[in-house]
């Protein structure tokens, strides 16, 4: 007799849930370095949530031909005229490429390649995003409300936060005359 099972992992179309679900909290302090200089935070602004990654990772890291897929819930809020934004990151393995996707709320979805050639790619409800090998990723929340996003990528990519942490992206997304823009340092 062929069985037919329920899946262990719900995606609600808005939420992931299921046994091996896993959640990282990311605070406003934990990620405060990812600002510009020359903000100070205050103790209540550091505790607060900016974003939560719901994950399903159902082969181990760095296996190669296996996909994982998560939800990135990011909170509204400012850091001075910056935006609450996720660290960012290349691929450690240069030639993978991701999927993201607008769920709810609206962002931008800031894109540097190998040569710090900067661009942006608006959120929304039903945005799709192909981003290639090669190319960092980070998203900014731009609007007053959660901006949710889905993503999937592949099981062998690995994360290089370094690169970031040291040379960061090379423009900020600040809220200029109400309106996200682009500033060079
Ligand atoms: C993983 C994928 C997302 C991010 C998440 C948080 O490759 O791009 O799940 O991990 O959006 O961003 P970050 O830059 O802090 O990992
Ligand atoms: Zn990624």
């Amino acid at each position: 007799m062929k069985e037919i099972i329920m899946p262990a992992q719900i995606f609600s179309g808005k939420t992931l849930a299921g046994e091996q679900i896993g959640h990282t909290i990311r605070t406003v302090g934990q990620i405060r370095d990812i600002f510009a200089e020359g903000v100070t935070l205050s103790e209540s602004q550091a505790r607060e949530t900016a974003y939560v990654v719901s994950s399903y990772l159902p082969v181990d890291e760095g296996t190669a031909g296996g996909l994982f897929f998560g939800i990135t819930e990011l909170y509204p809020g400012k850091v001075g005229s910056e935006y609450y934004m996720t660290k960012g990151h290349f691929h450690s393995r240069k030639d993978t490429a991701e999927f993201y996707w607008g769920i709810e709320g609206e962002g931008v979805l800031i894109l540097m390649d190998a040569e710090r050639r900067i661009w942006g790619e608006r959120m929304f409800p039903g945005s799709l995003h192909y981003i290639p090998g090669n190319v960092a990723h980070r998203v900014a929340n731009t609007g007053n409300t959660i901006l949710s996003f889905g993503a999937c990528w592949p099981s062998d990519a690995g994360h290089d936060y370094g690169s970031i942490e040291q040379a960061g992206f090379a423009a900020r997304l600040k809220e200029v005359d109400g309106h996200p823009t682009f500033v060079t340092p």
